[in-house]
């Protein structure tokens, strides 16, 4: 069982073991190695075969979370005490502080949308980008272009007890759901991509390692609305007989045998700090 804590609370030890685990999950040449990941993402980031597994959907958090679980346990075949920090962005708001320091994510762009110049991920040969919708090989941010969500904002999603809601798309407006994955306002998940910007603004946004983090703080969130309203399955929906989309019981591809049902409730796999 794993305890996830937020990213300024780690030692500077735990930060550079978060960042030794995931160079060498880059580094691994086969299996589902870092650049897996990359790929998973952009082929689930529309939908397949008809039905919208990671993005536009009630299985945006479900699908997610697989995801992240996934990478934490690849990440762990290297270092078994490594576990995905969350980024809470309502509190950790510069450009230079937790986590864009030299020793972690690293910092900004240089310019408008260019490479990242500091930590270890900037330039091309500390971290090479090889699976990307664009060109650049080196990771670029670009950011503050937006303003990052507020914890009153956050509060306002939390409080909604409906989980989703008919149209289950980016036009549904009745539910939890759609305001923290963020086509409806206050636009959560996505103002950070876009507040990051740079690949961050992209579909192969796993390139940037603080995708991790961001996500990790979407499922904080989203099991912080579990806490409150229920983990249980009456608090997943659609329950059944929606096509298009994945149902409670419905598998959540890329992974045959988990369903939205099957990763509710966390709490056995890892908790938060
Ligand atoms: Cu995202």
């Amino acid at each position: 069982m794993g305890l996830r804590k937020s990213a300024r609370d780690l030692t500077s030890a735990e930060r550079a073991a978060f960042v030794s685990a995931v160079k060498r999950l880059k580094a691994q040449t086969t299996g589902r190695n870092y650049d897996w990941f990359v790929t998973t993402h952009l082929n689930y980031f529309a939908a397949v075969n008809g039905i919208r597994y990671a993005h536009q959907s009630p299985s945006f958090l479900p699908w997610h979370r697989q995801y992240l679980i996934e990478f934490e346990r690849a990440l762990q075949v290297y270092d078994p005490t490594v576990t995905v920090p969350y980024w809470d962005w309502t509190a950790d708001r510069s450009t230079t502080g937790t986590p864009f320091t030299s020793d972690f994510m690293g910092g900004n762009g240089s310019g408008g949308n260019g490479p990242v110049t500091t930590g270890p991920f900037a330039g091309a040969t500390n971290w090479r980008i090889t699976v990307s919708s664009t060109t650049s090989t080196s990771l670029r941010r670009a950011m503050g272009g937006t303003t990052l969500p507020s914890a009153t904002q956050v509060s306002s999603v939390l409080g909604i007890p409906a989980y989703d809601a008919a149209p289950w798309n980016s036009s549904a407006t009745g539910g939890m759901r759609n305001r923290m994955e963020g086509w409806t306002t206050p636009n959560l998940h996505n103002t950070v991509h876009v507040w990051v910007g740079g690949h961050m603004g992209q579909q192969d946004s796993p390139n940037d390692p603080v995708f991790w983090l961001h996500h990790c703080n979407v499922d904080r969130l989203w099991s912080q609305w579990q806490v409150r309203w229920g983990f249980d399955a009456a608090h997943y929906l659609p329950a059944a007989g929606t096509s298009g989309v994945v149902d409670l019981d419905e598998a959540l591809q890329p992974w045959p045998d988990v369903t939205p049902a099957s990763v509710l409730d966390h709490r056995s796999v890892y908790t938060y700090a």
